[in-house]
């Protein structure tokens, strides 16, 4: 599994499978997410509507698959990110951030994805901190054993991010 490191806009990369940030609602909102959702155009949030139709919330560290509508990518996968709570529950904060890597990686792979970009969940209106949210990142990417997917993108949309994961991906 190739790692490549990017900073940019995710909704510009052509790859199988962009990965969002969304919330539990599935239905839009700020950040990653109402970019996806404005360059992928309405399908998105339809599909998203269906889910929501068949399966109710997404829960926190869960993914769920919909067409990219208008994305230069195939799919998107909406993955809900824990909301920083100040360190109160910071292990069980980490290990649904971790969830939300894994199974997106679980998802691309039934679904025969081979190449994904993932944003850095959590890390902006949820505000988790972010060398903390790339330790767990980079972790349960690396961790992740996949016969299947080729390659794995992190894509960094702030400097900071992105100068943290040059620095740790070294
Ligand atoms: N491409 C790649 N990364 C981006 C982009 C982009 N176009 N835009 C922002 N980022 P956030 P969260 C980065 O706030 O913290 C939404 O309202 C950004 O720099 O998008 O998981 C959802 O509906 C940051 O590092 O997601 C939820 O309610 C990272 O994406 C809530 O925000 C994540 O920031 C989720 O909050």
């Amino acid at each position: 599994m190739k790692i490549t490191l990017i900073k940019g806009d995710i909704t510009k990369i052509k790859v199988d499978v962009v990965v969002n940030a969304a919330n539990s609602s599935l239905l839009g909102g700020g950040g990653v997410d109402g970019a996806i959702h404005r360059a992928g155009g309405p399908m998105i949030l339809h599909e998203c509507q269906d889910i929501r139709n068949r399966q109710g919330k997404c829960k926190t560290g869960e993914a769920v698959i919909t067409t990219a509508g208008n994305l230069p990518a195939k799919k998107v996968i909406h993955t809900v990110g824990p909301v920083y709570n100040d360190g109160n529950r910071l292990e069980k904060e980490k290990q649904l951030l971790a969830d939300c890597y894994s199974n997106s990686l679980k998802l691309a792979e039934a679904n025969d994805l081979k190449t994904i970009a993932f944003p850095n969940i959590s890390t902006g209106i949820y505000r988790f901190p972010k060398s903390i949210a790339a330790d767990i990142e980079i972790e349960s990417v690396l961790n992740y054993k996949s016969e299947t997917i080729e390659e794995v993108i992190f894509v960094c949309f702030d400097d900071e991010n992105y100068q943290l994961y040059k620095e740790k991906l070294k």
